[in-house]
């Protein structure tokens, strides 16, 4: 199978919610089709993504039903968890970063984020979902955070990270880098720079050189 017959036969499996014969598929891809690595942040950013991409725009043109969506979302979740690469213990320390989802319930691009920083060695904290701003500065202060990294999928999320971002400047403490990533900062690069944001990501996949870039950044700031 080419990873484009995976990538179908895997979109196919989640419609079908059938969660046995996707997670058969992922675990065939590195011997079926060699230029896919095995390691799930490669994996989530060739199959899964872009299955629940798809998936979500057939659901915009009324092609599937959010019951399909929604399943396939949930199916994706567990399959993360699966995949994810245990944290190596032996890495030097890592800098303290959490990951939230600010305003919003859409709870993947969140889940893969904190999967890939986990690959890399660091120990994220899962902030959660659904809180607002001024809750979410809080809760970064009182972990300490040295970077905080925040998914909004939906624009209106999007523009709360003004909001976070200013309450966080005006606290009085360190400079805390906030980095950003979703579906709206995808469809437009410049909407990071007007909400104030440290950085954006495209992918989680580069959520560990952004932070490390964004703290160094930050320490060397006067
Ligand atoms: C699945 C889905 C749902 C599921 C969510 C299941 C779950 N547990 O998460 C369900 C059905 C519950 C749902 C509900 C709703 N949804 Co919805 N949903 C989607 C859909 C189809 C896919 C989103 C997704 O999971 N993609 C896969 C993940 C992995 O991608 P991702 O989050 O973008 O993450 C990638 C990158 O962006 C990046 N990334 C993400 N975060 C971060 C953070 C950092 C720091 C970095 C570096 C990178 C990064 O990494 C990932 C790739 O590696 C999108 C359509 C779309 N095209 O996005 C609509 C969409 C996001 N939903 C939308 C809406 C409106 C809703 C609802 C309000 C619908 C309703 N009327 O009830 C509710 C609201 C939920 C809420 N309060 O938050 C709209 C938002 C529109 C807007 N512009 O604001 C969209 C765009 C659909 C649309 N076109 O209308 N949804």
């Amino acid at each position: 199978m080419t990873p484009d017959d995976v990538l179908m036969a895997f979109e196919a499996a989640l419609l079908d919610a059938d969660r046995a014969g996707a997670a058969r598929l992922l675990r065939t891809l590195p011997t079926s089709a060699g230029q896919v690595a095995a390691s799930g942040a490669l994996l989530a950013d060739r199959v899964i993504v872009p299955a629940l991409e798809r998936i979500g725009s057939a659901f915009e043109r009324g092609d599937v039903a959010l019951s399909q969506v929604y399943l396939a979302g949930r199916i994706c979740e567990g399959l993360l968890d699966e995949i994810a690469p245990a944290p190596d213990v032996t890495a030097t320390p890592r800098p303290r970063v959490g990951v939230a989802a600010l305003e919003d319930h859409h709870l993947l691009g969140k889940r893969m984020v904190l999967s890939v920083l986990r690959a890399a060695g660091f120990a994220p904290l899962d902030l959660g979902h659904g809180m607002r701003a001024a809750e979410l500065a809080r809760r970064a202060r009182e972990e300490q955070l040295d970077a905080l990294l925040v998914s909004a999928l939906m624009l209106r999320s999007a523009l709360r990270v003004k909001d976070l971002v200013a309450i966080l400047a005006k606290d009085g403490g360190p400079a805390l880098p906030v980095i950003v990533g979703g579906a709206p900062f995808r469809l437009d690069p410049a909407l990071a720079g007007e909400v104030a944001a440290t950085a954006w990501g495209r992918s989680a996949s580069e959520a560990p050189r952004l932070v490390m870039s964004a703290i160094e950044s930050s320490r060397g700031a006067p």
